[in-house]
Protein backbone atom coordinates (compact mmCIF):
# COMPACT_ATOMS: atom_id res chain seq x y z
CA UNK A 1 0.00 0.00 0.00
CA UNK A 2 1.66 2.97 -0.53
CA UNK A 3 1.44 6.20 1.24
CA UNK A 4 -1.51 8.17 -0.97
CA UNK A 5 -3.73 4.81 -0.39
CA UNK A 6 -2.59 4.62 3.32
CA UNK A 7 -3.59 8.50 3.86
CA UNK A 8 -7.30 7.99 2.13
CA UNK A 9 -8.10 5.26 4.46
CA UNK A 10 -6.38 6.67 7.60
CA UNK A 11 -8.25 9.86 6.97
CA UNK A 12 -11.09 8.76 9.24
CA UNK A 13 -9.69 9.31 12.85
CA UNK A 14 -9.36 13.36 11.81
CA UNK A 15 -12.47 13.87 10.36
CA UNK A 16 -13.72 12.37 13.74
CA UNK A 17 -12.09 15.32 15.51
CA UNK A 18 -13.45 18.03 13.10
CA UNK A 19 -17.09 17.05 13.81
CA UNK A 20 -18.56 19.77 15.77
CA UNK A 21 -15.23 21.65 15.88
CA UNK A 22 -16.27 24.79 14.87
CA UNK A 23 -19.45 27.11 15.33
CA UNK A 24 -21.84 27.91 12.40
CA UNK A 25 -20.93 31.44 11.15
CA UNK A 26 -24.18 33.92 11.82
CA UNK A 27 -23.37 36.57 9.79
CA UNK A 28 -25.83 37.76 6.61
CA UNK A 29 -23.29 39.10 3.99
CA UNK A 30 -23.08 37.41 0.70
CA UNK A 31 -20.75 34.51 1.13
CA UNK A 32 -17.82 34.46 -1.09
CA UNK A 33 -15.82 30.94 -1.30
CA UNK A 34 -12.65 31.46 -2.79
CA UNK A 35 -10.05 28.94 -3.60
CA UNK A 36 -7.60 27.31 -6.41
CA UNK A 37 -7.74 23.63 -7.89
CA UNK A 38 -9.23 21.12 -5.47
CA UNK A 39 -10.14 23.98 -2.89
CA UNK A 40 -12.14 26.04 -5.53
CA UNK A 41 -13.95 22.63 -6.49
CA UNK A 42 -15.13 22.78 -2.78
CA UNK A 43 -15.67 26.40 -3.09
CA UNK A 44 -18.38 25.36 -5.74
CA UNK A 45 -19.74 22.88 -3.42
CA UNK A 46 -20.21 24.63 -0.09
CA UNK A 47 -21.76 27.85 -2.22
CA UNK A 48 -24.14 25.67 -3.51
CA UNK A 49 -25.14 23.95 -0.27
CA UNK A 50 -25.41 27.10 1.34
CA UNK A 51 -27.90 28.60 -1.14
CA UNK A 52 -30.08 25.59 -0.59
CA UNK A 53 -29.46 26.34 3.52
CA UNK A 54 -31.08 29.98 2.77
CA UNK A 55 -28.03 31.78 3.20
CA UNK A 56 -27.03 33.29 -0.34
CA UNK A 57 -23.42 32.22 -1.51
CA UNK A 58 -21.08 32.72 -5.18
CA UNK A 59 -17.70 30.81 -5.56
CA UNK A 60 -14.89 32.40 -7.28
CA UNK A 61 -11.39 31.18 -7.97
CA UNK A 62 -8.56 33.01 -6.00
CA UNK A 63 -7.18 34.69 -9.10
CA UNK A 64 -10.23 35.78 -10.58
CA UNK A 65 -11.53 37.29 -7.24
CA UNK A 66 -8.31 38.75 -6.83
CA UNK A 67 -8.01 40.66 -10.21
CA UNK A 68 -11.87 41.33 -11.32
CA UNK A 69 -14.58 41.11 -7.95
CA UNK A 70 -17.08 43.23 -9.63
CA UNK A 71 -17.46 40.77 -12.44
CA UNK A 72 -18.68 38.31 -10.30
CA UNK A 73 -20.65 40.50 -7.45
CA UNK A 74 -20.51 44.30 -8.23
CA UNK A 75 -20.97 44.86 -4.27
CA UNK A 76 -18.21 42.60 -3.36
CA UNK A 77 -16.43 45.00 -0.73
CA UNK A 78 -19.24 44.32 1.58
CA UNK A 79 -19.38 40.39 1.33
CA UNK A 80 -17.89 37.70 3.74
CA UNK A 81 -14.68 35.89 1.87
CA UNK A 82 -14.74 32.24 3.00
CA UNK A 83 -11.09 31.62 1.41
CA UNK A 84 -10.15 27.81 1.29
CA UNK A 85 -6.72 26.66 1.21
CA UNK A 86 -5.13 23.43 2.04
CA UNK A 87 -1.29 25.26 2.29
CA UNK A 88 -2.60 28.67 3.27
CA UNK A 89 0.29 29.93 1.21
CA UNK A 90 -1.49 29.50 -2.76
CA UNK A 91 -0.20 32.92 -4.30
CA UNK A 92 -4.13 33.97 -5.73
CA UNK A 93 -6.05 32.88 -2.67
CA UNK A 94 -3.85 34.89 -0.22
CA UNK A 95 -3.51 37.84 -2.71
CA UNK A 96 -7.44 37.57 -2.29
CA UNK A 97 -8.07 37.15 0.54
CA UNK A 98 -5.75 40.01 1.66
CA UNK A 99 -7.47 42.24 -1.23
CA UNK A 100 -10.64 41.56 0.03
CA UNK A 101 -9.53 42.85 3.46
CA UNK A 102 -8.07 45.98 2.41
CA UNK A 103 -11.42 46.39 0.79
CA UNK A 104 -13.72 46.09 3.57
CA UNK A 105 -14.87 42.69 3.06
CA UNK A 106 -14.31 40.39 6.29
CA UNK A 107 -12.31 37.47 5.64
CA UNK A 108 -13.30 33.86 6.90
CA UNK A 109 -9.75 31.24 6.37
CA UNK A 110 -10.28 28.00 5.99
CA UNK A 111 -6.89 25.85 6.29
CA UNK A 112 -5.41 23.18 8.31
CA UNK A 113 -2.10 24.68 8.44
CA UNK A 114 -2.53 28.03 11.23
CA UNK A 115 0.45 29.64 10.61
CA UNK A 116 0.29 30.27 7.19
CA UNK A 117 0.44 33.47 5.34
CA UNK A 118 -3.76 32.82 4.73
CA UNK A 119 -4.07 32.73 8.64
CA UNK A 120 -2.47 35.43 9.11
CA UNK A 121 -4.45 37.64 6.89
CA UNK A 122 -7.41 36.93 7.76
CA UNK A 123 -10.52 38.24 9.88
CA UNK A 124 -11.44 34.72 11.48
CA UNK A 125 -9.61 31.04 11.08
CA UNK A 126 -11.07 28.03 10.91
CA UNK A 127 -8.87 24.88 11.34
CA UNK A 128 -8.34 21.18 11.56
CA UNK A 129 -5.27 18.90 12.46
CA UNK A 130 -4.69 16.79 9.17
CA UNK A 131 -2.76 13.70 8.36
CA UNK A 132 0.18 14.15 8.75
CA UNK A 133 1.67 12.17 5.79
CA UNK A 134 -0.53 13.66 3.07
CA UNK A 135 1.39 13.93 0.04
CA UNK A 136 1.40 16.14 -3.07
CA UNK A 137 -2.17 15.52 -3.89
CA UNK A 138 -4.78 16.69 -1.49
CA UNK A 139 -7.12 14.17 0.44
CA UNK A 140 -7.96 14.29 3.49
CA UNK A 141 -7.64 18.12 3.86
CA UNK A 142 -10.15 17.90 0.96
CA UNK A 143 -12.32 16.62 3.15
CA UNK A 144 -11.81 18.04 5.95
CA UNK A 145 -12.30 21.65 4.38
CA UNK A 146 -15.55 20.27 3.32
CA UNK A 147 -16.39 19.54 6.71
CA UNK A 148 -15.50 22.41 8.25
CA UNK A 149 -17.37 24.65 5.56
CA UNK A 150 -20.81 22.60 5.88
CA UNK A 151 -20.68 23.53 9.98
CA UNK A 152 -19.78 26.71 9.18
CA UNK A 153 -23.13 27.85 7.11
CA UNK A 154 -24.90 25.74 9.98
CA UNK A 155 -24.88 22.30 9.19
CA UNK A 156 -24.98 19.77 11.53
CA UNK A 157 -22.48 17.18 10.56
CA UNK A 158 -23.66 13.51 12.51
CA UNK A 159 -20.86 11.34 13.49
CA UNK A 160 -22.93 9.01 11.12
CA UNK A 161 -21.07 10.37 8.38
CA UNK A 162 -18.20 8.89 8.84
CA UNK A 163 -19.04 5.31 8.79
CA UNK A 164 -21.19 6.22 5.29
CA UNK A 165 -18.12 7.46 3.77
CA UNK A 166 -15.51 4.61 5.09
CA UNK A 167 -18.45 2.34 3.68
CA UNK A 168 -18.95 3.81 0.18
CA UNK A 169 -14.88 3.98 -0.39
CA UNK A 170 -14.84 0.37 0.89
CA UNK A 171 -17.21 -0.88 -1.35
CA UNK A 172 -16.21 0.96 -4.33
CA UNK A 173 -12.91 -0.07 -4.02
CA UNK A 174 -14.02 -3.69 -3.61
CA UNK A 175 -15.25 -3.59 -7.39
CA UNK A 176 -13.14 -0.89 -8.62
CA UNK A 177 -10.40 -3.39 -10.44
CA UNK A 178 -12.90 -5.04 -12.50
CA UNK A 179 -14.73 -2.10 -14.00
CA UNK A 180 -12.19 0.63 -14.81
CA UNK A 181 -9.46 -2.08 -15.87
CA UNK A 182 -9.16 -0.99 -19.61
CA UNK A 183 -11.08 2.49 -19.30
CA UNK A 184 -9.32 5.57 -20.27
CA UNK A 185 -11.92 7.87 -20.35
CA UNK A 186 -13.75 9.09 -17.38
CA UNK A 187 -16.80 11.24 -16.97
CA UNK A 188 -17.91 12.62 -13.43
CA UNK A 189 -21.56 13.95 -13.41
CA UNK A 190 -22.82 15.79 -10.43
CA UNK A 191 -25.65 18.36 -10.11
CA UNK A 192 -26.17 21.24 -7.86
CA UNK A 193 -23.89 20.89 -4.68
CA UNK A 194 -22.61 17.62 -6.34
CA UNK A 195 -20.99 19.59 -9.41
CA UNK A 196 -18.45 20.93 -7.87
CA UNK A 197 -17.72 17.75 -6.50
CA UNK A 198 -18.19 16.14 -9.77
CA UNK A 199 -15.04 18.54 -11.13
CA UNK A 200 -13.34 17.70 -8.04
CA UNK A 201 -13.31 13.67 -8.57
CA UNK A 202 -12.51 14.24 -12.25
CA UNK A 203 -9.38 16.58 -10.98
CA UNK A 204 -8.39 14.03 -8.35
CA UNK A 205 -8.17 11.16 -11.09
CA UNK A 206 -6.42 13.33 -13.54
CA UNK A 207 -3.70 14.58 -11.44
CA UNK A 208 -3.38 10.83 -10.10
CA UNK A 209 -3.13 8.76 -13.16
CA UNK A 210 -2.90 11.51 -16.19
CA UNK A 211 -5.77 10.62 -17.81
CA UNK A 212 -7.86 12.97 -19.49
CA UNK A 213 -11.28 13.40 -17.67
CA UNK A 214 -14.21 15.77 -17.73
CA UNK A 215 -17.15 16.63 -14.99
CA UNK A 216 -20.59 18.19 -16.07
CA UNK A 217 -24.04 18.82 -14.63
CA UNK A 218 -25.30 15.61 -15.51
CA UNK A 219 -28.24 16.61 -18.61
CA UNK A 220 -25.46 18.93 -19.92
CA UNK A 221 -23.79 15.75 -20.54
CA UNK A 222 -26.26 15.36 -23.88
CA UNK A 223 -26.00 18.47 -25.40
CA UNK A 224 -22.15 17.38 -27.50
CA UNK A 225 -20.08 15.67 -24.52
CA UNK A 226 -21.68 12.66 -25.37
CA UNK A 227 -20.60 12.29 -28.41
CA UNK A 228 -17.43 10.89 -26.95
CA UNK A 229 -18.58 8.38 -25.19
CA UNK A 230 -17.74 4.25 -26.01
CA UNK A 231 -16.39 0.99 -24.53
CA UNK A 232 -13.37 2.92 -23.51
CA UNK A 233 -15.50 5.02 -21.15
CA UNK A 234 -16.20 4.97 -17.29
CA UNK A 235 -18.56 7.50 -15.69
CA UNK A 236 -19.20 8.31 -11.99
CA UNK A 237 -22.57 9.24 -11.67
CA UNK A 238 -23.02 11.07 -8.43
CA UNK A 239 -27.24 10.78 -8.34
CA UNK A 240 -29.28 13.80 -6.47
CA UNK A 241 -32.84 13.65 -5.58
CA UNK A 242 -34.06 16.01 -7.62
CA UNK A 243 -33.48 14.84 -11.14
CA UNK A 244 -33.19 10.96 -10.12
CA UNK A 245 -35.33 9.91 -12.99
CA UNK A 246 -33.57 11.80 -15.63
CA UNK A 247 -30.22 11.05 -14.60
CA UNK A 248 -31.14 7.19 -14.25
CA UNK A 249 -32.71 7.52 -17.88
CA UNK A 250 -29.05 9.17 -19.00
CA UNK A 251 -27.18 6.49 -16.89
CA UNK A 252 -29.47 3.57 -19.28
CA UNK A 253 -28.41 6.11 -22.81
CA UNK A 254 -24.51 6.16 -22.01
CA UNK A 255 -24.95 2.50 -21.06
CA UNK A 256 -25.96 1.51 -24.42
CA UNK A 257 -23.31 3.47 -26.01
CA UNK A 258 -20.59 1.11 -24.51
CA UNK A 259 -20.01 2.96 -20.87
CA UNK A 260 -19.26 1.19 -17.69
CA UNK A 261 -21.42 3.66 -15.09
CA UNK A 262 -20.31 3.57 -11.29
CA UNK A 263 -23.78 4.77 -9.51
CA UNK A 264 -23.15 6.45 -6.19
CA UNK A 265 -26.85 6.66 -4.88
CA UNK A 266 -28.39 5.29 -7.95
CA UNK A 267 -28.53 3.07 -11.25
CA UNK A 268 -25.07 1.71 -13.07
CA UNK A 269 -23.11 -1.23 -14.00
CA UNK A 270 -22.77 -1.26 -10.08
CA UNK A 271 -25.45 0.79 -7.75
CA UNK A 272 -23.84 2.06 -4.25
CA UNK A 273 -25.91 3.31 -1.78
CA UNK A 274 -24.82 6.74 -0.13
CA UNK A 275 -26.17 6.42 3.53
CA UNK A 276 -26.30 10.35 4.21
CA UNK A 277 -28.72 12.85 3.90
CA UNK A 278 -28.48 14.42 0.56
CA UNK A 279 -26.55 17.48 2.55
CA UNK A 280 -24.20 15.54 3.53
CA UNK A 281 -23.63 13.45 0.23
CA UNK A 282 -20.65 15.75 -1.19
CA UNK A 283 -18.82 15.18 1.95
CA UNK A 284 -19.69 10.91 1.84
CA UNK A 285 -18.32 10.69 -1.44
CA UNK A 286 -15.15 12.61 -1.37
CA UNK A 287 -13.51 9.27 -0.16
CA UNK A 288 -14.51 6.55 -2.74
CA UNK A 289 -13.63 9.24 -5.32
CA UNK A 290 -10.08 9.75 -4.32
CA UNK A 291 -9.26 5.73 -4.47
CA UNK A 292 -10.87 5.82 -7.26
CA UNK A 293 -8.50 7.79 -8.73
CA UNK A 294 -5.66 5.85 -6.76
CA UNK A 295 -6.51 2.57 -8.20
CA UNK A 296 -7.01 4.41 -11.77
CA UNK A 297 -3.32 5.17 -11.46
CA UNK A 298 -2.15 2.01 -10.28
CA UNK A 299 -3.69 0.13 -12.98
CA UNK A 300 -1.27 2.42 -15.31
CA UNK A 301 1.63 1.70 -13.31
CA UNK A 302 1.83 5.41 -11.83
CA UNK A 303 2.95 6.88 -8.85
CA UNK A 304 0.50 9.52 -6.89
CA UNK A 305 3.17 10.50 -4.33
CA UNK A 306 5.25 11.90 -6.80
CA UNK A 307 3.33 12.98 -9.85
CA UNK A 308 4.04 14.46 -12.96
CA UNK A 309 4.34 17.93 -12.77
CA UNK A 310 2.45 19.19 -9.40
CA UNK A 311 3.59 20.04 -6.23
CA UNK A 312 1.85 20.74 -2.88
CA UNK A 313 1.96 24.59 -3.45
CA UNK A 314 1.79 26.53 -6.70
CA UNK A 315 3.25 30.38 -6.17
CA UNK A 316 3.48 32.51 -8.95
C1 LIG B 1 -4.68 23.92 -3.96
C2 LIG B 1 -3.94 23.22 -5.09
C3 LIG B 1 -4.35 21.76 -5.23
C4 LIG B 1 -3.58 21.05 -6.30
C5 LIG B 1 -2.06 21.20 -6.13
C6 LIG B 1 -1.71 22.62 -5.86
O1 LIG B 1 -3.87 24.23 -2.93
O2 LIG B 1 -4.25 23.89 -6.29
O3 LIG B 1 -5.69 21.65 -5.53
O4 LIG B 1 -3.86 19.69 -6.27
O5 LIG B 1 -1.61 20.36 -5.12
O6 LIG B 1 -2.55 23.25 -4.89
P1 LIG B 1 -4.30 24.89 -1.57
O7 LIG B 1 -4.52 26.35 -1.81
O8 LIG B 1 -5.56 24.24 -1.09
O9 LIG B 1 -3.15 24.63 -0.65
Amino acid sequence: MNTTEKVIFEQFPYWEKAIGANPADSSSKLLVFVGCGTSYNLALSLAAYSNLAGRMAIAVPGAEWESRPSAFWPDWRDTHVVALSRSGETTETVAAAKASRSAGAFVTAVTVEPESSLARNCDRMISTETHSDEGIVMTVSASLMVLLGLQMIGQHVPSSVVAAARKLAGALDRVLPAMIADRTHFVFLGGGPLFGIALEGALKLMEMSQIMTQAFHPLEYRHGPISLVDEKTAVVMLYSSEQREAETKLVGELRDKGAVVIGLGGPGDVELAVDADLSLTGLVVLPALQILGERAAQARQIDTVSPRHLTKVVKL
